[in-house]
């Protein structure tokens, strides 16, 4: 990077979220407006975490990016684009919180060009999307940069979505909805907190890699054709998804895990039954993910109760959510029908296993 004026720097960090309730089907590709609302539960775990550097200054000739250390193309990456100039459009007089001073007035700002480095502290092989805090982590720091002001409440997250969907969600700690919006412009397509990070701190999140391999289907380009194809798709996005949607909301607020269990594990079959139902088919669940599936059926079976539940994104890895006092039984059990391969992190590694609230 260039010189610059370090009160024009900013860093900052966000966290990753795992859907309940998954987000699968686009509305509008150029909104990335969603064919349903979400729901999700935000990380709150170090090494889960996307960190972010944005720097303005007048004499950087263009906006550039670092991704974990490598540069990458600004200009031809139309999400980033984006996001940069919606953040731009918002911004305000940059004033040194210390002395009072203008660093920059609002109408300088097309001067500057910013220079931008994250990196994600996820663990290689969690094969978790970093793209969610990725675009959360970069949107909160250009706006902080650009002292930017929401015109609305909940821009900065409609501003994030159009980064990556999922990334809406991000920027909420706790339990957090991302609704599709009504509207043509989808300004209201944004993410509303449903439960505040301290809502339910016996919540657990403990991620199992299946497989570190990288997907073979991304998600854009997956629930591209599972719009185009899947009759299960336009049925749940039409008809099931806001009532489970209003009684995980419940169960949530309830702190109930049964309820939050049950409808986190039915909607995660029905998104891979929707994947199966698109043609050609997506295949993101492998064998260890359905042994997975039986491991949890059978503890919550032993137990007489909803006591563990699994969810599994675009990809063959769980993340079962349980509460603090099961932990150490879930975690025993599952080493045991799953013992880690010679080398690699054990499923109890502070890494793997993720406190969601
Ligand atoms: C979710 N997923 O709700 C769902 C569940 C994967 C399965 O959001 O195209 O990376 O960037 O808007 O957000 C992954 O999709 O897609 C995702 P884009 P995104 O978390």
């Amino acid at each position: 990077m260039s010189a610059f004026d370090e009160r024009l720097c900013v860093t900052c960090s966000a966290p990753t979220n795992i859907a309940t309730i998954k987000y699968w089907g686009k509305a509008s590709a150029e909104l990335n407006t969603p064919i349903n609302s979400s729901v999700s539960v935000t990380l709150h775990q170090d090494d889960l975490k996307a960190i972010t550097t944005v720097a303005a200054s007048r004499s950087f000739s263009k906006d550039r990016l670092w991704l974990n250390g490598k540069e990458e193309d600004v200009e031809s990456n139309k999400r980033l684009t984006t996001v940069i100039k919606l953040v731009r459009a918002l911004a305000g007089d940059k004033v040194d919180a210390k002395t009072g001073e203008v660093l920059v007035y609002k109408a300088d700002w097309p001067q500057y060009h910013v220079h931008i480095a994250s990196r994600n502290t996820f663990p290689t092989a969690a094969g978790l999307a970093s793209s969610a805090a990725g675009y959360a982590c970069l949107t909160f720091a250009l706006a902080q940069l650009f002292a930017a002001c929401e015109t609305y409440d909940g821009e900065l997250t409609a501003i994030a979505r159009q980064g990556s969907g999922s990334a809406c969600r991000s920027l909420y700690g706790g339990f957090v909805r991302w609704q599709k919006g009504e509207r043509a412009d989808a300004a209201d397509s944004i993410a509303v907190q449903v439960a505040d990070e301290a809502h339910w701190p016996e919540l657990r999140a403990l991620i199992f890699v299946a497989s570190a391999a990288k997907k073979g289907t991304s998600s854009t380009s997956g629930m591209g054709t599972s719009v185009a194809t899947s009759e299960l798709l336009r049925h749940r996005a039409a008809a099931l998804v806001e009532p489970r949607l209003a009684a995980i909301e419940a169960a949530y607020l309830a702190r109930d895990f049964a309820g939050f269990g049950r409808a986190t594990m039915v909607d995660s079959n029905q998104f891979h039954a929707t994947c199966l139902d698109t043609y050609p088919p997506i295949f993101y669940m492998n064998d260890v993910s359905r042994a997975l599936v039986q491991a949890v059926h059978a503890f919550n079976a032993h137990h007489g109760a909803i006591r563990a539940a699994y969810t599994f994104d675009a990809g063959p890895n769980a993340v079962v959510y349980t509460t603090a006092s099961d932990v150490a039984q879930l975690l025993a059990v599952m080493s045991r029908a799953f013992p880690v391969p010679r080398g690699a992190p054990a499923c109890s590694d502070a890494a793997l296993a993720a406190e969601a609230a």
